[in-house]
């Protein structure tokens, strides 16, 4: 029995289509820069907001009408939602999907029940993707929901809180490699802290690098090769978190030894809750060459929380796809849409609205992106502001071949440095609105 009875396999109609159910730009054999717009964007859906969201929020109950959801949970329920998450993503189009444990499978009374309960409906994963071709993007464990996570997981006070969520992190690793997964993330929830005074910083950030050392130990062990991601967040649920924001993570890492073995993975809503736009995030990781994929979502500058709205600014899907073609694009990354539908939007259809609006924007952002690099001419504009590093002193300096003496003996000559040039900030933003 179909969930989506009137919905048709969403079709390429191009820009002029009024068909609401029909992609305007997003074609998925279309050749942009060398690639197939679906090897470029890798779409993934979520399965926490897309399959297990109710509309419901702290002021009140659910909303979204979902008639093939029992609501109860039932290890069957989660098996039926299996075969409706995959009827909404073969009709769609996306090449990829990503869940936590619990998104998948009811928690049970014990850690082995919990176990037997994600077994059955992996079983029900893989032969849904193996019908479909539908791939997994990248597996995690929910540590943040359960109780017993109240204090963090990793870096919690409680020592065994931690042994669970090793537990459960293990087990997660299994399922994730079972069913091909091309990642697996770590998202810090509760990874932080609500209040200093009863907290013991530098022990809990240990345990959580340890904790980290520990999955990538394990992973080698079974034979998961798929790429580690870190995703970070400034706060919510905690008041601060720890992996706060690139800079905060890519330096984690590094203290910690961990540099080369997780990349990011990047969402935009936290990035603005850092105080960051998402291309200063992209570009902060891809400089150190830890781009790893992105969570596509926008937050509402007037509201200061993360409402994981989905993204349809043209503006910020070029920012993001510019970076990201600059970095080279996404290996084993994609656009994996961490986005949820308004509590006023209760229909199923309203579902598809959402993810092709979301398509659509990314594909104009990859297209225009692509004009951008290919005529080079911001890149030429921006070589140009660096002139003075390619000859002379510069160029001298970047090989290495000056000291503070040197440097101090040059200038005392020449006086004066030499007059700077303009920043041209409202030029550079004129010359990109003309690929708009
Ligand atoms: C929460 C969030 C998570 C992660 C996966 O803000 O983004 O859903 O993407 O745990
Ligand atoms: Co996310």
């Amino acid at each position: 029995m179909s969930a989506f009875p009137d919905v048709p396999s969403i079709k390429f109609e191009g820009p002029e289509s009024r068909n609401p159910l029909a992609f305007r730009h997003y074609n998925p054999e279309e050749v942009v820069a060398g690639k197939t717009m679906r090897d470029h964007l890798r779409f993934s859906v979520v399965y926490w907001h897309t399959f297990r969201g109710t509309g419901g929020d702290p002021f009140g109950a659910a909303t979204l009408q979902r008639p093939w959801d029992d609501g109860s949970a039932s290890v069957e329920n989660a098996v039926k939602r299996v075969g409706v998450a995959f009827e909404f993503m073969e009709k769609l189009g996306a090449p990829y999907y990503a869940f936590h444990d619990r998104d998948v499978a009811p928690e049970g009374a014990t850690l082995a029940e919990s176990h037997k309960n994600l077994d059955a409906v992996v079983k029900e994963l893989k032969a849904q993707q193996a019908r479909t071709g539908i791939k997994l993007l990248w597996g995690t464990a929910n540590l943040f929901s359960n109780p017993r996570y109240l204090h963090g997981a990793a870096t919690s006070c409680n020592a065994d809180a931690f042994a669970y969520a090793a537990a459960q992190v293990k087990k997660a690793l299994e399922v994730t490699l079972e069913l091909g997964g091309e990642g697996y993330t770590f998202w810090g929830g509760r990874e932080g802290y609500q209040c200093l005074w009863n907290t013991d910083l530098k022990r809990e950030q240990a345990n959580l690098a340890r904790f980290l050392h520990m999955a990538v130990e394990y992973a080698k062990q079974i034979g998961f090769k798929g790429q580690f991601y870190i995703e970070p967040k400034p706060k919510e649920p905690t008041k601060h978190q720890y992996d706060s924001d690139a800079a905060a993570c890519l330096n984690f890492l590094r203290e910690h030894g961990l540099m080369g073995k997780l990349k990011l993975n990047l969402e935009t809503n936290h990035a603005t809750l850092a105080g960051h736009s998402m291309q200063h995030e992209i570009e902060v990781a891809g400089a150190a060459g830890a781009l790893g994929s992105i969570d596509a979502n926008t937050g509402d500058l007037l509201l200061g929380w993360d409402t994981d709205q989905f993204p349809t600014d043209i503006y910020l899907t070029t920012q993001c796809m510019h970076s990201v073609l600059k970095y080279d694009g996404f290996t084993t990354g994609g656009v994996n849409f961490d986005a949820k539908v308004r509590r006023e939007s209760i229909e199923p259809v309203d579902l598809f609205y959402a993810h092709i609006g979301g398509m659509d924007a990314f594909a104009r952002g990859l297209k225009i992106a692509a004009a951008m690099l290919a005529d080079g001419r911001v890149a030429g504009m921006v070589r140009d502001r660096y002139a003075s590093w390619d000859s002379g002193v510069g160029a001298e300096i970047e090989a290495g071949k000056h000291s503070f003496e040197s440097l101090s003996k040059y200038m005392l000559a020449k006086g004066e440095a030499a007059p700077n040039s303009s920043g041209r900030q409202e030029l550079f933003e004129n010359v990109i609105n003309q690929y708009l």
